[in-house]
C-alpha cells in the first residue's frame, strides 16, 4: 500500500511508510520519542519542571507512550503567561523560525522551531499532501496567509519539500487569484474551506468555469467546515476536497489530514500523539468515545509540549482505514470545547446551523451568527444568504424560504432560532478564517 514515490533525489520516501508502520513498532517509536521529549523539557523549561515535581512525575518515569497520562497538562494560557519565550526549550542560537497565533484576545502566542522541527514540520505536511493525492508534478496554490500564521509557510514547505510546482499566492486579491488559477495550470489548492467557497462564487463574473480548470486537489483547514460543506465544493468544482488540521501551539498544519476515503484525519501519531479527554474532568477517554482532544508534541526541540488542551471536540475513529494506514483517525473537528452558546437552556455549536443551513438547498454556506443579550437572556439570529437565484422580492416567498430553515434548524438544535435571510454578497467575506459568530452580548 505504500505510494511508490521517489523523493527530490531519486530516494524511496521513508517518510510516508511511517504512516503504514505496525502498530508495535510506531509504539516502540512513539515510547523513544517521548521519553526523550519529556526529559528535555524537563531540563529546560521551568514551568514543565515545577508541574511535574508537583504531581510527583519524574522523566524516568515516562518509560513507554502508555505513561502519557502520568504527565501534566498544557493550557493556552500557559503560552500566554509565559510570553513571549517562556516554554522554549532551546538558546535562542537553535531556533530558526517563529511563528505566533494572534487569538482574539491580548497577546498573541508565540511559537518557535529549530532546524530538525522545520524538518520534522515539513515533512509532516508533506505526507499530508500525499495523503490527499497530491504528488510531485502538481501545481499547489497556497492560499493560506503567509507571514507569522503557519498556514501560508507550513503548506508552503510541505508541498515544497514534496517536490511539487509551489505558487505563494498568499490570501487576498480574488481576481488575481482565480488568474493565477487559470493561467498557471493549478492543479491542487490550500486556503481555508470559507475561501474556496468564496472563489467558487466569484469565479463566474471573471468569466472562470471552475470545473474547466485542472484544479483537482483542495486540502482545506484551519476552521471547522461540514460534510455537507464538502459536497458543496465537489459538487461545483472537479475537486477532491480534504481536510487538514493543526494548530500553532503543536507546529500548524499538518497534525493530521484525511486520505482518499475522506473518512476521519489521520493523526501523525510518530511526531503527535492524540489523546482524548473529558472537557469537564481531565479524565482520558477509551477510543471512540468524544471529547477534547489532547496532543503531545513526540518531536519538537525548540518548543516541546506536554498534552496541550486544545479545545477541539472529536472522538478517535477504532475502525483500520481502507487505505491501509496504521495511524489512527480522529473525526472531523466540528466544534470546541468553548464555542458553544446557550439559547433558551439549549446548548448550541455553530457546526450544528452550518449542518442544518447546508440541508436547504436554497442556502448557500454563506452564514453567521449573532449573538445578543436581552434582559439576562441570549438570543440568536441567523443571517444566511441564499442563492441569487433564490432571492426575490416577493415577501410571501421569502418568508416560506425562511420558514423551511427554520424548521431545518430545528429539527437539529431542537429549538427555533430566528432567521434572516440577507441579500447575496452582504455577509462580509474572509480571507482566512470565516468569522461565523458575532457575539454582541457583551459578557
Ligand atoms: O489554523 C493551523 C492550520 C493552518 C491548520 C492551515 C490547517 C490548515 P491556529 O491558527 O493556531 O492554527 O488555529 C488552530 O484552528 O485548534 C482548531 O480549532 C482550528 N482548526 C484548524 N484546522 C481545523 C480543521 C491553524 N481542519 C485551531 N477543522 C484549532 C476544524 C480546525 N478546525
Amino acid at each position: 500500500m505504500v505510494q511508490n514515490w521517489n523523493d527530490k533525489n531519486g530516494n524511496f520516501n521513508t517518510a510516508s511508510a511511517m504512516d503504514f508502520l505496525p502498530r508495535e513498532q510506531l509504539k516502540f517509536i512513539q515510547s523513544q520519542r517521548l521519553s526523550a521529549m519529556v526529559q528535555h523539557a524537563y531540563n529546560n523549561v521551568s514551568l514543565y519542571r515545577n508541574r511535574m515535581d508537583a504531581k510527583g512525575v519524574k522523566p524516568s518515569d515516562i518509560k513507554s507512550i502508555d505513561d502519557v497520562s502520568k504527565l501534566p497538562f498544557t493550557e493556552k494560557s500557559d503560552l500566554r503567561d509565559t510570553y513571549p519565550y517562556g516554554l522554549f526549550a532551546v538558546p535562542s542560537s537553535e531556533v530558526v523560525r517563529l511563528h505566533a497565533s494572534s487569538g482574539t484576545t491580548g497577546k498573541p502566542i508565540v511559537v518557535g522551531y529549530t532546524e530538525d522541527d522545520m524538518e520534522v514540520w515539513k515533512t509532516s505536511v508533506m505526507r499530508c499532501l500525499l495523503m490527499s493525492g497530491i504528488n510531485r508534478g502538481d501545481f499547489v496554490q497556497v492560499c493560506y496567509g503567509y507571514g507569522l500564521f503557519t498556514g501560508g509557510l507550513g503548506a508552503h514547505g510541505g508541498a515544497e519539500n514534496l517536490g511539487c510546482t509551489v505558487i505563494p499566492a498568499s490570501t487576498g486579491n480574488t481576481e488575481r487569484q482565480l488568474m493565477i488559477m487559470r493561467d498557471f495550470g493549478t492543479t491542487a489548492i490550500c486556503c481555508t474551506p470559507s475561501y474556496f467557497i468564496h472563489l467558487i462564487e466569484e469565479a463566474p463574473k471573471y468569466g472562470i468555469d471552475m470545473k474547466s480548470l485542472p484544479l483537482r486537489h483542495g486540502v482545506f483547514g484551519a476552521e471547522p467546515w461540514s460534510e455537507q460543506m464538502r459536497n458543496y465544493v465537489q459538487k461545483n468544482t472537479n475537486v477532491v476536497a480534504n481536510d487538514i488540521y493543526g494548530l500553532s501551539e503543536i507546529t500548524g498544519p499538518g497534525v493530521g489530514c484525511e486520505c482518499s476515503e475522506q473518512n476521519g484525519l489521520h493523526i501523525l501519531e510518530d511526531n503527535y500523539y492524540p489523546e482524548i479527554v473529558d472537557p469537564d474532568t481531565g479524565e482520558v477517554l477509551p477510543d471512540g468515545e468524544e471529547g477534547e482532544l489532547v496532543l503531545t508534541t513526540l518531536a519538537k526541540r525548540a518548543m516541546p509540549i506536554l498534552r496541550y488542551r486544545t479545545h477541539d471536540i472529536t472522538s478517535i475513529i477504532t475502525m483500520p482505514c481502507k487505505c491501509g494506514r496504521t495511524l489512527r483517525r480522529i473525526r472531523r473537528i466540528g466544534r470546541r470545547s468553548d464555542d458553544m452558546f446557550i439559547i433558551r437552556g439549549v446548548n448550541v455549536f455553530p457546526s450544528q446551523i452550518e449542518v442544518a443551513l447546508m440541508r436547504v438547498e436554497e442556502c448557500t454556506p454563506n452564514y453567521r451568527i449573532i449573538l445578543e443579550r436581552q434582559k439576562e437572556l441570549d438570543t440568536a439570529t441567523v443571517e444566511v444568504e441564499v442563492g441569487e437565484e433564490h432571492y426575490t422580492d416577493s415577501v410571501s416567498e421569502l418568508d416560506a424560504l425562511r420558514k423551511k430553515i427554520r424548521t431545518s434548524i430545528m429539527n437539529i438544535v431542537g429549538i427555533k432560532i430566528e432567521v434572516k435571510i440577507v441579500e447575496p454578497n452582504k455577509i462580509p467575506r474572509s480571507q482566512g478564517k470565516a468569522k461565523r459568530v458575532i457575539d454582541n452580548r457583551k459578557i
